[in-house]
């Protein structure tokens, strides 16, 4: 239907689409779960392939079960081949023959807003994917992206760049644009200060940082997915880098507030996605 006939009847346009390729935390704080929430959040149809199902609580993964690159492809297909996207977002890849498979599609469907969450470490920092992965990140996925966002571990790791300052991280931003994504936002959420958060874009001409207060909410569950996805919606929407960073900061600052009071579980602490609902009423 075209929008005037939708107004005309009182009906809704078609809805911007985004699928999240990417692994299932069973917790739902992270991962998938925490795309298809915050997708509906930010007022986007969210689609899904699985590279990954995990057996996780708050505390952390007790199984993860990747799936075969043959069966990932065949869900990217499926999706696109039916419905569509105007954005896709990669979380939790896990390994070289995944990212290329994702590459591969990524040209094929001739996708233009893509952001890639490079998931190469767990929770406690440690890096759970091998060189040949990281060299396949830089090679063939980075290229294809409109925007990567790398926490600081990851940016270290992609660069060799020992992150220590503000500078530091400067030199690792220009080192990923030059493996050819158009925006690179190293998320400093992990430095280790005490009362804001720092995260630093680069997109080839200006350094640019963004600085938020920090809530007083230690590592909690699910931050870089959530961020990812936002700025995934808002790109959809036509908005652009610029706009869906402001808005998926926003956003996740809102989705983080809202948890604040939570207990949920005995680990790390969860977001609340519906920002825009009351929880208890
Ligand atoms: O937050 C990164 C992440 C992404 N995807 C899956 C995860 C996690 C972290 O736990 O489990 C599936």
């Amino acid at each position: 239907m075209t929008s005037e006939s939708c107004r005309k009847h009182n009906l809704m346009p078609n809805p911007y689409r985004v699928l999240s390729i990417g692994g299932s935390d069973s917790s739902g704080s992270a991962g998938i779960q925490a795309d298809l929430k915050t997708f509906e959040a930010c007022g986007v149809f969210g689609s899904t392939a699985l590279t990954m199902v995990t057996a996780q609580d708050t505390e952390g993964v007790k199984k993860a079960f990747p799936l075969p690159e043959d069966f990932i492809a065949q869900q990217i297909e499926t999706v696109l081949d039916d419905l569509g996207a105007d954005a896709v977002k990669t979380g939790v890849l896990g390994r070289k023959a995944v990212v290329q498979v994702v590459a591969e599609h990524i040209q094929a469907y001739a996708i233009d807003k893509l952001v890639v969450d490079p998931v190469l470490v767990d929770g406690r920092g440690r890096q759970f994917v091998d060189d040949a992965t990281l060299d396949a990140y830089r090679r063939v996925l980075f290229p294809l992206a409109m925007v990567i966002t790398p926490n600081l571990d990851e940016a270290a790791l992609l660069t060799g760049v020992s992150i220590e300052n503000a500078e530091d991280i400067a030199e690792a931003a220009r080192r990923l644009h030059g493996c050819g994504a158009q925006v690179v936002v190293v998320k400093g959420g992990h430095l280790a200060e005490r009362d804001r958060v720092i995260d630093l874009v680069y997109d080839g001409y200006d350094l640019l940082t963004f600085v938020a207060p920090r809530l007083p909410v230690d590592n909690p569950h699910g931050v870089g997915c959530t961020f990812a996805s936002a700025m995934a919606a808002e790109l959809a929407k036509g908005n652009t880098p610029q706009q869906a960073l402001e808005t998926a900061h926003r956003y996740l600052h809102a989705a983080l507030r809202g948890s604040l009071g939570w207990r949920l579980g005995r680990g790390r602490a969860a977001v609340y996605h519906a920002t825009n609902r009351d929880p208890v009423g």
